[in-house]
C-alpha cells in the first residue's frame, strides 16, 4: 500500500461524533509495549517509547477498526472541487507559488498543475489536514487486531470476524498499521517530535499530501534544505508530492492515461485521479504566467 488508500477528506463525511477512547487492560498494554520496544530494538531507546505507551494522552479507538471493515466507498463528492470559486482559488495558488511550482516541476518532472490540484483536494490547499492524533489511530488499528481485545466491539457492530474475507481484512489491516505504528514513532523519534502532537485522518495520513509514515520516509522531500521533512511546509509539501509521483514512474511527456494510472498509486481512486487531472487541464488553459 503505497498510501492509505482511504480517501481522507470522505472521513469528514463519516465520522461526526460517537468516538472515543476506551480502556484497555495494562496487561495487554504491557504486551503491546514489549513488542514495539523489541521491533524497535536498535532504532529507538525503549525510554522513548516507555514514555508514549505510559502516557494518558494514549487512547484507544476500536471504532476506527470497525469503521474501516464497515464502511462502504459510495458515490464521492469530488465534483465540488471543480466549480468556479474552487478553480479561482487554484489558480491563485498556482499563480501565489509559480516560482517554486515551477522548479518543482524542473527538478521532478511532474506538471505544476497536477501538483496544484493533488494539493487542492487532498486538503484544500492545506486547510484540512486532519485532527485525528496519528499515533492514537495507528496504536487503535494495530491493537485491535487481538481477538480478544476487539471481539466485543465486533460483535456489538454485527462484524463476523470468523467470516474469511472479514477475518483477512482484518488482520491485514491491523498489521499495516502496526508496521505503520512503527515507522511513525522512528519519524519522532528522528525529529525530536512529540507523538502526541502531529494529527491527521482517520488512517493515520497526515500534513499536506497526507502522507502516512512510510510514505513520509520514502517519498518526503526536504525541499527548502532546512534537515527535516516538514509536510506542514508548502515547499517541502508540494516538493514531496513530486518526488512521489516521480518514483512512482510519473512522466511529464506521458499520455492523460498514464498520469492516471500513476496519480492512482497516490491515492487508489479513478475519481480521484480523474478530479486532479481536470483541476489539471482546466489550469492549463487559464495559462497562468509568474
Ligand atoms: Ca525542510
Amino acid at each position: 500500500m503505497k498510501k492509505a488508500v482511504f480517501l481522507a477528506f470522505l472521513l469528514c463525511f463519516l465520522f461526526t461524533s460517537n468516538l472515543w477512547g476506551e480502556s484497555i487492560s495494562q496487561q495487554a498494554l504491557k504486551k503491546f509495549q514489549d513488542r514495539v520496544e523489541k521491533d524497535l530494538q536498535g532504532k529507538v531507546p525503549p525510554s522513548f517509547i516507555e514514555k508514549i505507551f505510559s502516557s494518558t494522552e494514549l487512547d484507544f479507538y476500536p471504532q476506527i477498526m470497525v469503521k474501516s471493515l464497515t464502511w462502504k466507498e459510495a458515490e464521492l463528492p469530488y465534483y465540488q472541487f471543480l466549480t468556479p470559486e474552487r478553480l479561482k482559488k487554484a489558480k491563485e495558488f498556482l499563480k501565489s507559488h509559480y516560482h517554486l511550482l515551477s522548479q518543482i516541476e524542473k527538478t521532478f518532472g511532474v506538471d505544476k498543475e497536477v501538483l496544484v490540484g493533488i494539493f487542492m483536494v487532498e486538503t484544500n490547499f492545506g486547510e484540512n489536514t486532519g485532527n485525528w492524533p496519528v499515533l492514537d489511530v495507528l496504536y487503535s488499528m494495530a491493537i485491535s487486531g487481538e481477538k480478544e481485545i476487539f471481539e466485543p466491539y465486533a460483535q456489538k457492530a454485527n462484524i463476523p470476524l470468523n467470516d474469511t474475507s472479514i477475518k483477512t481484512k482484518w488482520q491485514k489491516r491491523s498489521r499495516w498499521a502496526y508496521r505503520e505504528l512503527l515507522y511513525f514513532i522512528q519519524i519522532c523519534y528522528q525529529n525530536h517530535w512529540d507523538p502526541f502532537s502531529i494529527k491527521g485522518s482517520l488512517f493515520g495520513a497526515f500534513g499536506y499530501p497526507q502522507f502516512v509514515p512510510r510514505s513520509y520516509l520514502v517519498y518526503g522531500y526536504d525541499w527548502d534544505k532546512d534537515g527535516v521533512v516538514d509536510l506542514y511546509n508548502v515547499e517541502d509539501a508540494l516538493s514531496s508530492i513530486a518526488n512521489y509521483l516521480k518514483k512512482e514512474g510519473y512522466k511529464i511527456s506521458a499520455t492523460e492515461e498514464e498520469k492516471k494510472r500513476v496519480i492512482m498509486r497516490y491515492n487508489h481512486s479513478e475519481p480521484y485521479a480523474n478530479t486532479v487531472l481536470a483541476i489539471a487541464k482546466k489550469l492549463r488553459r487559464l495559462q497562468v504566467k509568474d
